[in-house]
């Protein structure tokens, strides 16, 4: 299958039969009770716990903790809401799957140790969770999202990070993906666990990967940023009929080449300019831009800079755009921020 060109003009209807909307929100967090509550309801598909505040786990395998830490102490619960009645199971190696009919949640968490390091972790749960996928009536992954700890440790190609991506690239292509990658974040926690956390979202139809035309695709990032490019899209519009959107993981990256060094507000503004710049692709009206309807995830390096974060959302962005922030590694040691969401849920 040929490669697809690295910039989608704009995008043409979805070709398949449109699901309903995935609806996202997050949901202040109580206690305990408040997250049995969650759990109760049957259209709820997945629950996102963040930092130590949160429950670490739960029976039930719609929960999954990440170990980020929010840059205010506690965060909400992200809530994944879905029409159907949900169904869950956890297979023996602790895989976690709930599904409707149309979208399905997936976790996997791999000891680094247990496997090798990180690389084998990652080719490990790579060839795992694509099997777990395409074994289901849900056969489309949309959406991933990556954690790891230290990410940034080690030099040139031993950079974890790098070991990350050359697994993960690995464990795609033994199943046969060298390309139409759905969209991701890859973001260092530092938990000290060296467990390597993954989840992700599927569904019954595709969805329609697309590029930045301001980026060089990932997946084509040169020789120098390590042995395997990340294997992600930079977005994914959702099989739906309205105008869902998936924001990978965003920075201050122009072409291939990391921008700004050391100036927080300028990454920040060009992690803003690269997002809008997916928007465009995706025809998103700029009456309908980020707002209420856009949820986002934002991972800054220092905690010096958390301040100038919310505040600079709140300058450049709509008033009400809601966004969670979290101290988190990005995957290259001079980005400073990070950027992802879902627009329109
Ligand atoms: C970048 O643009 C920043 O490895 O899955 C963003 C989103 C980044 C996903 C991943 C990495 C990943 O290259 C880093």
């Amino acid at each position: 299958m040929p490669a697809r060109p690295d910039a989608t003009p704009s995008l043409a209807p979805a070709p398949q039969a449109a699901l309903p909307e995935l609806r996202v929100s997050y949901e202040t967090r109580g206690d305990a009770a408040a997250l049995d509550a969650l759990l109760n309801e049957s259209q709820v598909l997945a629950v996102i716990g963040f930092g130590d505040d949160a429950p670490a786990t739960h029976a039930d395998p719609r929960y999954l903790r990440v170990n980020l830490q929010p840059v205010d102490g506690a965060a909400p619960f992200e809530v994944w809401r879905v029409r159907g009645a949900v169904r869950t199971r956890r297979d023996g190696d602790g895989l976690a799957w709930a599904c409707d009919d149309d979208y399905a949640f997936g976790a996997i968490e791999i000891d680094e140790a247990a496997c090798g390091g990180p690389e084998a972790a990652a080719e490990f749960a790579y060839r795992r969770l694509v099997d777990a996928i395409a074994a289901s009536a849900t056969p489309h992954a949309l959406r991933i999202w990556n954690y790891l700890d230290a990410i940034n440790l080690g030099e040139g190609d031993d950079e974890r990070y790098r070991r990350f991506c050359v697994g993960r690239a690995v464990g795609l292509e033994a199943r046969g993906f060298t390309d139409a990658y759905p969209a991701a974040t890859g973001i260092g926690v530092r938990d000290d666990r060296r467990v390597l956390q993954i989840y992700w979202l599927a569904a019954r139809t595709a969805g329609v990967a697309f590029e930045n035309p301001r980026q060089v695709s990932a997946w084509r990032y040169p020789r120098r940023y390590g042995i395997k490019a990340p294997a992600f899209a930079r977005a994914l519009r959702a099989p739906t009929s309205g105008a869902q959107v998936y924001l990978s993981g965003t920075a201050a990256i122009v072409g291939h080449a990391s921008h700004h060094h050391d100036d927080f507000a300028a990454q920040f503004d060009e992690t803003l300019t690269n997002l809008s710049s997916l928007l465009d692709i995706a025809r998103i009206d700029a009456d309908d831009r980020f707002g209420p309807r856009c949820l986002l995830k934002g991972y800054v390096r220092h905690a010096a800079d958390a301040a100038a974060a919310r505040a600079r959302l709140a300058e450049k962005l709509p008033a009400g755009t809601p966004a969670l922030w979290f101290y988190g590694d990005i995957c290259r040691s001079e980005l400073l921020v990070e950027i992802d969401g879902v627009q329109g849920v």
